[in-house]
C-alpha cells in the first residue's frame, strides 16, 4: 500500500507553456491527503528534473521543437519509472504527455524484470502516435506511444528501448482527434482504438472491460497514462488542447471505479494539466478525485474483482 508522487514539470513537449505548474496543482488540490485518507502510505518525492542538454539536437524534420529536452527527461523517466514501479505504485504528476516515453517504456522494462507484459490504457482525445518524422506541429508530446511501442524512427534519436510495449497490450480510449499518419501507424500497429463513436455506440464499461479480462487473462500489469483533454472541456477546462465532445464526469468516473475493482493497475500519469488556463482549480481537483476513485474512492461498498 505504498504510493510514491513523482513530480514531473516537463512542459516543453506542449505547444504553449504552463504544464511545469502542474505537479504544484495536484499537490495544493490535495492529491496526498487524499490517498492518506484510503490508507495508502503516501511518500512524495518532490519534482525531478533532468540535466539541461549542452545544445539542440539536429533532426531532419525541422519542425521538431525542443528535442534535446525531451530526450534527457525521457532517459530520466524510464529509469526513475523502473526503480519506483519496484518500491511502490508510481503516480506521475505532470507535465504534458512527453512524460510517458519514460513512465511506460520503464514499466515496461520493470514488468520485464518480473517475467510479465506491460499492458498500457491510454486515456485521451489523441492517440500520441507519431514518430519525429511524421509529426506536423513538432510537439513532442505526440509521440511517446509510438516510441514506448517500438515504431520505427526513433532509432538514434530517442534513448534506446529496453523493452518495447506490444501494440496488442495497448488499449486507447477516448480519441477524437486522430492525424491522418497516426491513423496509418495505428492501423498498422495493431493497436487497440476505442473513439468517442465507440463509447457512444457500445458504453465506456463493456469497452474497458473486455481490456481489463485480457489484462488479468495475461497476469500483466496494468500502466494508466490519463491525459486532461480525455475528459470534456465543460468540466476539465485546464489543458491546452481541448477537444469538444470528450469523456463526461460520469463516464470518467465508471472508468476509474472499475480500474480499481480491477486490482490490475500498478502505475498511473496524470497528464497535461495547465493550471494557467484552469478556472480556479476545478480541472485539478477533478483530477484528483479521479486519482482517488481509481485508487478505491467509492459510495457504496462492491466486491472488488479477484483475479
Ligand atoms: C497533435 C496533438 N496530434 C500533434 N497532439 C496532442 O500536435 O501532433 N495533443 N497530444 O494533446
Ligand atoms: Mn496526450
Ligand atoms: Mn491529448
Ligand atoms: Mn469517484
Amino acid at each position: 500500500r505504498n504510493c510514491i508522487l513523482i513530480g514531473v514539470p516537463v512542459q516543453d513537449g506542449a505547444g504553449r507553456l504552463g504544464c511545469d505548474m502542474g505537479p504544484s496543482a495536484y499537490r495544493t488540490a490535495g492529491l496526498a491527503g487524499a490517498l492518506q485518507e484510503l490508507g495508502f502510505a503516501v511518500v512524495d518525492r518532490g519534482n525531478v528534473a533532468p540535466a539541461p542538454p549542452s545544445g539542440p539536437q539536429a533532426h531532419a524534420n525541422p519542425a521538431l521543437k525542443k528535442l534535446a529536452e525531451i530526450v534527457a527527461w525521457t532517459a530520466l523517466l524510464s529509469d526513475v519509472a523502473f526503480a519506483a514501479g519496484g518500491e511502490g505504485l508510481p503516480i506521475f504528476l505532470g507535465g504534458d504527455h512527453s512524460l510517458a516515453a519514460g513512465t511506460v517504456s520503464g514499466m515496461s522494462r520493470r514488468a520485464a524484470e518480473e517475467g510479465r507484459d506491460l499492458f498500457v490504457l491510454w486515456l485521451d482525445a489523441h492517440p500520441d502516435f507519431h514518430t519525429p518524422d511524421t509529426t506536423k506541429s513538432g510537439n513532442l508530446h505526440g509521440v511517446p506511444m509510438a516510441y514506448a511501442t517500438g515504431r520505427p524512427g526513433f532509432a538514434g534519436v530517442f534513448p534506446p528501448l529496453a523493452v518495447a510495449v506490444k501494440p496488442e497490450n495497448v488499449c486507447m480510449l477516448g480519441l477524437r482527434s486522430v492525424d491522418p499518419a497516426e491513423r496509418a501507424a495505428l492501423a498498422e500497429a495493431g493497436v487497440l482504438v476505442h473513439d468517442m463513436r465507440a463509447i457512444d455506440e457500445h458504453g465506456i464499461a463493456p469497452l474497458l472491460g473486455a481490456f481489463l479480462d485480457q489484462v488479468a487473462a495475461s497476469g500483466g500489469l496494468l500502466h494508466v497514462s490519463l491525459d486532461v483533454d480525455f475528459l470534456d472541456p465543460a468540466v476539465a477546462p485546464g489543458v491546452g488542447t481541448t477537444v469538444p465532445g470528450g469523456a463526461t464526469f460520469r463516464e470518467a468516473h465508471l472508468v476509474m471505479e472499475m480500474l480499481h475493482d480491477s486490482g490490475l493497475v500498478r502505475s498511473l500519469d496524470l497528464v497535461e494539466l495547465n493550471p494557467f488556463l484552469d478556472e480556479r482549480g476545478r480541472t485539478a481537483l477533478l483530477m484528483v478525485d479521479l486519482a482517488a476513485s481509481l485508487m478505491g474512492r467509492r459510495v457504496l461498498d462492491r466486491p472488488t474483482r479477484s483475479f
